[in-house]
């Protein structure tokens, strides 16, 4: 109910008042949220031929990919946080996360090459890279972020829009999953020794993850 009425609220603020206005606003709403949509389906396929290639001479780099456009509501709320205007042109402008992917692989050296072979596509544009792997956050958070610019060729015109791409082991998403579930849930007991524990068990799988990659090594795998 609260995120209705905040939603309604947020609506209110990017639509104009007169109703053929609004109704111009929607419409390009629409189109911008298609235009998200197309390029994440072709970063995903980007990311599926590259592992498709791969699993031709070796075992398969990505385990799974997910996607996600992020919605109305968190494209608004995430903008009026940030204080940036709540308008069509701002979301393109200022959020790097509408269009999300998320790659998982096997092992940790698979994610700096799957990064690798993104980045020497000549049609993509990395606009960022936060390597949570080497300098992960104080609570345990690793992962790889890049965010990228693809261009998407429509029936009159080509539009680059932004990729968000998080590529982590499946250990790293095991925790990262629980971790979002904790975050997001109110009065939880005991709620220090939680996040120690969840820091202690990041650790954990971070030295995991490093033997199980020395594990295939000296298996020549
Ligand atoms: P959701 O629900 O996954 O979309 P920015 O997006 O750049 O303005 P930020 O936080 O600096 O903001 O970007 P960053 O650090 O690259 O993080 C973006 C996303 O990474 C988050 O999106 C999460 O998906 C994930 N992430 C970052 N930090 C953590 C963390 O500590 N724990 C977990 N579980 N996930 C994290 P959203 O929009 O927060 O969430």
């Amino acid at each position: 109910m609260m995120n209705e009425n905040k939603t309604r609220e947020l609506m209110d603020v990017l639509l104009p008042e007169n109703p053929e206005e609004a109704r111009k606003v929607l419409h390009d709403y629409d189109i911008l949220m298609m235009r998200y949509d197309s390029a994440i389906r072709e970063v995903r396929t980007k990311l599926q031929i590259l592992n498709d290639e791969l699993s031709l001479t070796q075992q398969s780099p990505i385990s799974t990919i997910s996607s996600r456009r992020k919605k109305t509501f968190s494209i608004l709320e995430k903008l009026e946080r940030q204080g940036f205007p709540i308008t069509l042109e701002s979301i393109e402008k200022n959020l790097h996360d509408v269009a999300g992917i998320r790659v998982i692989c096997s092992f940790l050296d698979d994610i700096y090459n799957v990064a690798d072979m993104l980045k020497r596509q000549d049609d993509l544009k990395v606009v960022q890279i936060k390597d949570y792997i080497k300098n992960p956050k104080a609570n345990g958070y690793r992962s790889y972020h890049m965010i990228v610019e693809v261009p998407v060729f429509f029936s009159n015109e080509k539009h680059a829009m932004r990729v968000e791409v998080q590529i982590r082991t499946v250990a790293m998403d095991f925790w990262a999953t629980l971790e979002h579930q904790i975050k997001y849930k109110q009065d939880i007991p005991n709620q220090d020794a939680i996040i120690e524990e969840l820091k202690q068990c990041a650790d954990t799988i971070s030295r995991t993850d490093e033997r199980m990659m020395s594990i295939r090594e000296k298996a020549r795998i």
